[in-house]
């Protein structure tokens, strides 16, 4: 097939795979914005490769004219979550979106596969607005732990050195290294409400300190200069204290006199 039609096939999933990149990533941003821990820790995407589109399509016998329909993962998006919890939630978040729909999904965290790979793949089907009309795709979303992706990345670089003939002593490390990533997931979800507790109140200060300098920010511009200097030397005072509760009520004050000012920050 010509390159140019290659491109031409493969764009409505490049448009797919972009915009699913922005969806997710706002995902995370809004849970963050609104001092939540946030279910999805990362989101990468890509287009498969023309070279890997061929591979499979030989491998699993599929004609050139059927790659569309057979092959489901051409456009690819894969969430890291740091608990086996959160990807669950990933699932139901995804399941009741109304912009994307499930055509199926394999849980190879509850069965895992025969190489120790560990995973939740998505095929999901999705709506693209292209030069030539609209379009809907098909695209694989896989969603795994930190850890899992770990496994995944280490063991994939390896099937790909060895091709069929991985070492056998190589393949029982690589299952070892997959029971010992089990164990480390059971530890970490036993550990969850922690880590999630001290990562919601980093959020929550965070926003704060952002809607304080901005509030200062402007009211640098409308209010009297040795005033703000003096609200900033309380702020500064505060933060160091690094007493949360003062911090909020600081940033309660300091919205009554911008508001006083029409200076407040856009929240
Ligand atoms: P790449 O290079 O990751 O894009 P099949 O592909 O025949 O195994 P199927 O039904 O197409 O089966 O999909 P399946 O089993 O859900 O797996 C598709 C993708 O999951 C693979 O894509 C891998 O990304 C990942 N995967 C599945 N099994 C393993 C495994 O044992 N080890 C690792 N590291 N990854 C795995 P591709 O097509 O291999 O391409």
């Amino acid at each position: 097939m010509e390159i140019q039609l290659w491109r031409e096939i493969l764009e409505p999933y490049a448009l797919a795979v972009d915009e699913l990149m922005v969806k997710f990533n706002h995902i995370i941003e809004a849970y963050r914005k609104a001092g939540m821990y946030s279910p999805i820790e990362q989101v990468t995407g890509r287009v498969k490769t023309i070279s890997s589109i061929l591979e499979k399509a030989q491998k699993k016998s599929i004609e050139l004219e059927n790659i569309e329909e057979k092959i489901e993962d051409i456009a690819g998006i894969r969430i890291i979550c740091q608990f086996v919890d959160d990807i669950y939630k990933v699932v139901e978040l995804i399941k009741n979106r109304t912009d994307m729909s499930i055509v199926s999904d394999k849980d190879y965290i509850k069965n895992k596969k025969d190489s120790g790979y560990r995973s939740y793949h998505m095929i999901i089907s999705y709506h693209v607005e292209t030069l030539y009309g609209p379009k809907e795709i098909h695209a694989e979303i896989q969603i795994r732990t930190l850890a899992m992706n770990f496994w995944a990345t280490v063991e994939h670089s390896l099937q790909y050195k060895y091709k069929q003939n991985m070492p056998d002593n190589l393949r029982q490390r690589l299952h070892k290294a997959a029971d010992a990533i089990v164990t480390l997931d059971d530890e970490m979800s036993s550990v969850r409400g922690e880590i999630m507790d001290a990562q919601n109140s980093f959020n929550i200060r965070a926003n704060i300190v952002a809607d304080i300098l901005t509030n200062i920010q402007n009211l640098y511009k409308v209010a009297n200069k040795r005033e703000v200097v003096k609200i900033q030397d309380e702020f500064f005072r505060i933060y160091e204290s690094e007493d949360l509760k003062q911090l909020e009520r600081f940033n309660k004050e300091l919205d009554i006199i911008s508001e006083g000012y029409r200076a407040q920050s856009l929240r």
